[in-house]
């Protein structure tokens, strides 16, 4: 998608602090964290929003659980704890329009959320 921040992200058009790649995915560095270690991972392909990732498409969204599972041992996060989610649409928080699931972590997360 030609005008997507995200999708810019993934074709390098937009310098992002970049930690993990792959053919599939991106992860990067929140531009405005709301935790000490706070996270994004992107499929490359774009999709606007959850609702928009048909069951036949289900895979990438498990690598990015995956690939967040597998950032938060690097980062040595995974025992003390971390949270990922995913906003969808305006009730959601979502505010750039191309799927990422966020990973949070590095202090007491609270719950439920605002
Ligand atoms: O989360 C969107 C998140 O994306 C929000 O935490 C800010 C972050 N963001 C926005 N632009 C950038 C860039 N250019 N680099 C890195 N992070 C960015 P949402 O769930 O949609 O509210």
């Amino acid at each position: 998608m030609t005008d997507c921040i995200f999708c810019k992200i993934a074709s390098k058009e937009v310098n992002a602090r970049i930690v993990f790649e792959n053919e599939r995915v991106v992860a990067f560095h929140d531009l405005f964290p709301a935790a000490p270690t706070h996270l994004l991972v992107i499929p490359k392909q774009h999709y606007t929003t959850l609702n928009d990732v048909p069951a036949s498409e289900a895979l990438i969204l498990g690598e990015l659980m995956t690939t967040a599972s597998q950032l938060a041992a690097d980062l040595g996060v995974a025992e003390d704890g971390y949270r990922v989610v995913m906003n969808c649409n305006g009730n959601g928080g979502q505010s750039v329009y191309h799927i990422h699931l966020h990973l949070l972590a590095g202090r007491k997360l609270t719950w439920p959320p605002g």
